[in-house]
């Protein structure tokens, strides 16, 4: 046997070599053994356990105060990370190969790899200049105010006002205002962070940041994109008939002036500042008679007195049902739920763990309505996720696969039915809407599911044209709102400076959060959901199952959550579904009545745009 070298010094970080991805061993290159395999992953896993606890802490600060000091030290944090991950990366490049391996060295070598989001080249300072760049983004973000009527308006408020405001005028002006006073000033940020993770995902051996992305799904970049591309082929006739149906309305609602009967649809008109959810304009759509659903969860939680710590509360509630234990003292004393009135924080709603044991936490500037309400029981399902998975080994503290993080809470708020709201005491029975308004119900779930599906998807494939270099910095705007068109069928309704940066003014585009998740998610929650109710007998129409209080449920589901990222997510899937397939078709089955009843109501409708 040759000479055996140790790679301790390229475990520590000292030596990072460009390298192909997986590449086969040469003749020539330096003998490892799987004991050093071995040795390597234990090493790195337990540095990594660590310097992610330290970035949490410094992270939670940041965004729960935001300042330049605290900026300054969430930077140091999360470049301490990146170069940990990315010199790890490389490493495990070398051992990857290796035959022999035990399961979980592959696989935890495989993740070293894959589980990369924002990636730096090894040159000095460079991993501390990316982390800057993203703070200094999402503290941007964060700070962002719009005008309504010419006073400035916060994040969380404009958000609001967005759903409520009928107003084609103010509308617009929010609209325009928040996406040139947030979107435009990160441009030159976001240009140069996509030139230096670039750089990190080349000296890892990938392409560029998007195939690096794309690689943590348990198969190639390329089969992941066709998957994607499947899913969206089953789904976009649905969404089509939903906006086929919603501008049908709006047209009738604001005239020819505001929104043409044919063509895309003006962004601002849906009730959300990115036309990602349209549910808030339900009222706009709703049909004469089957459409009056009698109660909105918003008003309920007002008429009620909820505040938004109840809301939480309530939230929990349905995780207790099924038999998973509450949350902790802690959660309580070190959560933020509602918006601080005497600092800057980052509004946008996300869950934590900072011990990577039972420190769970949530964030969130909660408002008392019904998109809130959903956003709680989306973040308690993080919560319940991490604490599921906490005796796990740290590199498989994570989701089976991020779709799979993002879909447990929604399967949840799947279930938040007017039969559990009357369980919970905040429908009375009297107030059940009958049979006849199963159409609205699902036209009401319809607005927010479906019409999320070609945004959850755009944002990245905009962002994987830009990492790949196929969209230059000149075009970022003219691009995205090409792909805006293109996906979603809907148009700013005004126009676009040369320097705007419309991407820029969604949350997850400056803090660089990959958004393809969220599409998985949604067509994940209905397989989540039908398989729940499958197994807790549901018999009747599925979108009035709730399988609030069923312990063989959370039973099962929190076997799935308990894997982690331990296993490959078909593993995952099958665990609890069934199936080692992601697909469209159980959210195509939920909505088949009113994938009918559209058809009907659009008849002679030029539909598409
Ligand atoms: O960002 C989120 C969560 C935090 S992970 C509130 N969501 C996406 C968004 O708001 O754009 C949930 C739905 C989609
Ligand atoms: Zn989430």
């Amino acid at each position: 046997m040759s000479k055996l070298v140790s790679l301790a010094a390229l475990a520590a970080g000292l030596a990072v070599v460009p390298l192909a991805v997986a590449p086969a061993r040469a003749a020539d290159a330096p003998a490892v053994t799987t004991t050093e395999a071995d040795a390597f992953v234990a090493r790195a896993e337990a540095a990594y356990g660590k310097a992610i606890v330290e970035q949490a802490q410094a992270d939670w600060v940041y965004q729960t105060y935001i300042t330049p000091d605290t900026e300054a030290l969430t930077a140091r944090a999360g470049a301490a990370v990146t170069g940990l991950m990315v010199s790890n990366a490389a490493t495990a490049a070398k051992f990857a190969p290796l035959p022999g391996l035990s399961y979980d060295t592959a696989r935890k070598l495989a993740r070293m790899r894959t589980a990369i989001v924002l990636p730096a080249p090894s040159t000095p300072g460079a991993a501390e200049e990316v982390a800057t760049l993203q703070a200094r983004m999402q503290g941007v973000y964060g700070k962002g105010h719009g005008t309504l009527r010419g006073q400035a308006i916060n994040g969380s408020d404009i958000e609001e006002a967005m759903g409520t405001n009928r107003n084609p005028a103010e509308l617009k002006e929010m609209w325009l205002t928040w996406h040139d006073s947030v979107g435009k000033p990160v441009k030159a940020d976001y240009v140069r962070m996509v030139e230096l993770a670039n750089a990190g995902a080349r000296e890892l051996g990938y392409a560029d940041t998007g195939a690096l992305w794309r690689s943590n799904y348990d198969m190639t970049p390329e089969q992941f994109t066709a998957l994607t591309d499947k899913l969206w082929a089953e789904v976009r006739p649905l969404y089509e008939q939903l906006h086929c149906f919603t501008r049908m309305k709006l047209n009738a609602r604001y005239g020819d002036a505001v929104q043409a009967r044919t063509g895309p649809i003006r962004a601002d008109l849906l009730g959300n500042m990115w036309a990602q959810e349209w549910g808030n304009i339900y009222d706009l759509v709703a049909p004469q008679g089957a459409g009056d659903l009698g109660f909105d969860v918003g008003d309920l939680l007002q008429a009620k007195g909820y505040d938004q710590v109840r809301m939480v509360k309530a939230g929990e509630g349905f995780y207790t049902s099924i038999g998973l234990p509450p949350l902790p003292a802690t959660f309580w004393e070190r959560s933020q739920i509602t918006k601080p009135r005497d600092r800057e924080v980052v509004c946008h709603a996300s869950a934590w763990d900072l011990d990577n044991k039972d420190d769970l936490r949530i964030k969130m500037c909660t408002k008392i309505n019904g998109d809130d309400f959903v956003t709680i029981h989306h973040e308690l399902g993080h919560n319940y996720y991490q604490r599921a998975y906490n005796k796990q080994p740290a590199l498989y503290l994570d989701g089976a696969n991020d779709g799979f993080h993002e879909a447990i809470g929604d399967t949840m708020a799947l279930s938040i039915t007017p039969e559990y709201l009357v369980q919970i005491g905040l429908l009375d029975r009297a107030q059940v809407p009958s049979a006849d308004k199963d159409i609205g119900l699902l036209l009401k779930q319809a607005m927010d599911k479906v019409a999320f599906l070609p945004f959850g998807l755009l944002i990245d494939r905009w962002r994987w044209q830009v990492f790949s270099g196929q969209v230059k910095p000149a075009d970022y705007n003219t691009a995205w709102t090409a792909m805006r068109r293109t996906y979603q069928g809907i148009v700013p309704p005004g126009e676009r400076a040369a320097d705007a940066f419309d991407p820029g003014a969604k949350y997850h585009v400056p803090a660089v959060v990959p958004y393809t998740r969220y599409f998985l998610a949604r067509l994940l929650q209905f397989q989540f959901y039908e398989a729940a109710c499958k197994q807790a007998g549901w018999t009747g129409p599925l979108h009035r199952c709730s399988f609030y209080g069923n312990k063989a449920v959370g039973e099962k589901m929190n076997a799935m959550l308990a894997m982690g990222a331990s296993k490959p997510w078909p593993d995952a899937l099958e665990a609890f579904t069934g199936t080692r397939e992601m697909s469209g078709k159980a959210m195509l089955r939920y909505f088949a009545p009113l994938s009918q009843w559209l058809k009907t109501q659009t008849r002679g409708e030029t539909c598409g745009w």
